[in-house]
């Protein structure tokens, strides 16, 4: 059943020229169909430079959006138009103006994880693993509000040593992961590295060896001597750890750390999204151009 699907991909991919770009969160057989895997500005570069007309997205909408932002003459997919971010929707157009009214002059740094309005309204956009790097970049004697990841924001205002104004949002699959799961796999297997992701809260973030985005995560353990590895991030990363270092060993730090919107993908919507073309994203040409703006600022650091 599961090899008819992928061979009825398969072949309307091809006939259709189209490129399947997935997120490392997706489903572990989405993965699998996929040209390319990784996170959301690797992928909207990949978007870019692929000589594909067509771009089907299996990740959530924000990272669609960003890949539009980067290849506005190229159809946009994503399979399920449901496949929201919680945390991208944590903060308004409306509110975001209303902060910027509270502290002007202050440069405001967008994660990638928002919406494409709420980028055009933003100075400069970073991802997990830039962030830092993009704090840094930003003159000393300017305020910082940071939007809308407050977890990534306080890891970063430490790292960076820089004092930023931090918006209460959050992702409710990374504050999943307890410091007491982590406690208890630590007992359970002491030899195991613990690598968590910045979106993951404070107190986790402190008990673990190493905060890496999804694509410091790959590296770092494809690198690393160890064998053993405690992961604290969205459990769909976990599958292609597995297939690139199957000589190594992988635990959840949480099993309840699945997002739900990055596993509304499954291949039956790949399909059908292949068949009828659909959802295509759109973006208005004066958003889109703000928000490439903040997005190439972000690429030139
Ligand atoms: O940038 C991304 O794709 C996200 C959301 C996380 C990461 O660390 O890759």
């Amino acid at each position: 059943m599961q090899k008819d699907l992928v061979a009825k991909i398969e072949s309307l991919k091809k006939e259709k020229k189209v490129v399947i770009l997935a997120h490392n969160y997706q489903r572990g057989e989405v993965q699998d169909i996929a040209d390319f895997v990784g996170d959301s500005i690797d992928l909207s570069r990949k978007a870019a430079t692929t000589s594909a007309e067509i771009i089907l997205f299996c990740g959530v909408l924000f990272m669609a959006e960003a890949a539009k932002i980067l290849s506005p003459g190229k159809v946009v997919l994503l399979p399920d138009l449901k496949a929201g971010c919680p945390l991208a929707n944590m903060i308004t157009l409306k509110e975001l103006r209303q902060k910027k009214k509270e502290y002007p002059g202050a440069v405001v740094v967008c994660y990638v994880n928002s919406a494409v309005e709420i980028k055009a309204e933003s100075d400069i956009c970073c991802t997990s693993a830039n962030a830092v790097k993009v704090v840094e970049s930003i003159p000393q004697d300017k305020e910082i509000i940071f939007i809308p990841d407050k977890w990534l924001g306080d890891y970063t205002s430490r790292i960076a040593k820089r004092r930023l104004i931090l918006w209460d949002g959050y992702c409710a699959t990374h504050l999943k992961i307890l410091p007491e799961n982590i406690l208890l796999l630590k007992e359970r297997y002491p030899k195991a590295e613990i690598i968590v992701h910045p979106e993951c809260t404070r107190d986790v973030i402190e008990m673990a060896d190493q905060a890496l985005s999804t694509m410091g995560i790959v590296k770092w353990v494809k690198e690393s001597k160890a064998t053993e590895f405690i992961i604290g991030t969205e459990n769909g990363i976990i599958h292609r750890l597995k297939k690139e270092n199957p000589e190594k060993r992988f635990f959840p730090a949480s099993v309840l750390a699945e997002c739900p919107n990055m596993k509304l993908t499954t291949l039956e919507k790949v399909l059908w999204a292949l068949e009828e073309m659909k959802y295509q994203i759109e973006i208005e040409e004066d958003i889109r151009l703000k928000a490439k703006k903040a997005v190439e600022r972000m690429l030139e650091i």
